[in-house]
């Protein structure tokens, strides 16, 4: 079998600033709702550590960038915070510049390809207080925003993001109380889905209104559902639970329009939203140059149930597969065939588009057990992790999917929403004591990998 990946594929890490940089309330920057959040309901937090420290890239960068370069990266995407670069929404903060504007500097002077994303769940608190998604002027505000980003930035970066997981604030803060708001209502829901693909798709005008050559994308979860049976119903109810969780944003950033069963789902549950024809037109027109798709597990469904009054449980129902292989630490399915499968998926039913793995990788908790006596983190299961996943992904290529990359969730241990640092992710292990960074075995195969382009 072919171990070699196409010319000029991308290698590195994902991450983003509230979970890598730090700085929480340093240098200017405005307070986001995890910040808020943090302060005050630290209980809802599983470890207490809040988002102020986090990995403390802000002042690490310089060595973490010459880390990137010597463990093989020749991409790096993470996110601007929208709440550092317009602490007010309208005054740009000179301090953010200046550092954004270094990271992206070394980063190219490193050989490292800045990929650079706006928003990654860290809404402004004082848009939050104004109803967030669910407010058009956020909208207005997040295009603005991402204006100002590419006329401060544009010289540096040509890669940009304009979302990532745009539905995971949907389902865990609209469907659930693991991001704010923290409420169980499915037309507020709809209506923060839709102003959320309507800022997508004015940042993705604003860019082509601008002289900034390169290209613009958004970052999806993609989570395959698989029926539990080839019965009708299994099937519907896959059907279903693709449509809310990856077609409601996949269709219309790559194909410019939703799907048809979205106006049913709208109808048969009395949900109305707010809306325009422009808007749907500006859908259309807009459609995105590249996908970045985040692949963790897949959904295992089966069918819904009739009798279930509100929610999706009437579309669907997800259950654990028998023969499901879980990684322990995050309750998360390990299905490498997944990624296979999205890749055909792109291929036959999204236009072929460019596309790259945004995310993979892998949470484990107590890595400490497996330092060995040299003080390294002997992580064969995070090697074993990326090698199943980069082999299924090099099948879907040959197959003619048009990838171009794989980014490892991620760089260096970091803060995650409400696990803080309890599931480690990075290859490189952090001391939260002394903010120290040391490579995994991991990082060493990473780089093999990267630097001759093909799995050993
Ligand atoms: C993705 C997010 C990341 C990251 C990752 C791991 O959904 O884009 O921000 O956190 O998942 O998930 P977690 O940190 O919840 O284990």
């Amino acid at each position: 079998m072919n171990n070699r990946f196409p010319e000029g594929f991308l290698w590195g890490a994902a991450a983003s600033g509230p979970q890598l940089e730090g700085a929480g309330s340093k240098y200017g920057k405005g307070k986001t709702v995890w910040d808020y959040w943090f302060k005050t309901e630290p209980e809802k937090f599983y470890q207490q550590i809040g988002p102020e420290t986090t990995s403390n890239f802000y002042e690490q960068y310089k060595e973490d960038i010459e880390s990137m370069k010597e463990i093989g990266f020749n991409s790096f995407r993470t996110s601007i915070s929208w709440a550092r670069l317009l602490p007010d929404g309208k005054t740009i903060n000179p301090e953010a510049v200046s550092f954004y504007r270094d990271v992206f500097s070394r980063l190219r002077n490193n050989g490292v390809k800045p990929i650079t994303n706006l928003y990654h769940f860290d809404m402004p608190y004082r848009l939050h207080l104004k109803g967030g998604w669910e407010n058009r002027d956020t909208v207005e505000e997040f295009a603005h925003y991402a204006k100002v980003a590419f006329e401060t930035f544009g010289d540096l970066v040509d890669t940009w993001v304009t979302f990532n997981e745009p539905i995971v604030p949907v389902e865990m803060g609209y469907l659930n109380d693991k991001h704010l708001p923290a409420v169980y209502d499915m037309g507020r829901a709809t209506q923060a889905a839709y102003f959320t693909l309507l800022a997508h798709v004015k940042a993705v005008r604003a860019f082509r209104e601008s002289e900034q050559t390169g290209g613009i994308g958004i970052i999806l979860n993609l989570t395959p559902s698989y029926p539990k049976s080839d019965q009708e119903e299994d099937r519907e109810a896959a059907k279903w639970a693709d449509i809310f969780f990856n077609r409601s944003f996949l269709d219309p950033v790559v194909l410019g329009k939703y799907p048809e069963e979205i106006t049913e789902f709208l109808e048969r549950e009395s949900i109305s939203v707010l809306y325009t024809e422009e808007e749907i037109a500006l859908i259309k027109e807009n459609t995105v140059d590249f996908l970045g798709v985040n692949y963790y597990q897949p959904r295992r469904v089966q069918r819904g149930d009739k009798k279930a009054g509100v929610g999706l449980d009437k579309y669907f129902q997800s259950y654990q597969w028998l023969e499901a292989r879980i990684n322990p630490h995050r309750g998360w399915e390990i299905y490498e065939k997944g990624l296979y499968d999205i890749a055909l998926n792109i291929r036959d039913n999204y236009r072929n588009i460019p596309w790259y793995v945004a995310e993979n990788g892998i949470g484990v908790e107590g890595e400490e057990a497996f330092l060995d006596e040299f003080g390294e983190v002997q992580d064969d299961y995070r090697i074993t992790f990326m090698e199943d996943h980069l082999r299924w992904l090099l099948k879907g290529i040959g197959e003619g999917s048009n990838c171009y990359g794989y980014h490892v969730w991620t760089f260096l241990d970091n803060w995650s929403w409400l696990n803080e640092y309890k599931n480690r992710y990075g290859l490189l292990r952090l001391d939260l004591e002394t903010q120290a960074r040391r490579k995994k075995k991991s990082a060493y195969w990473f780089k093999q990998v990267a630097e001759t382009n093909q799995l050993p």
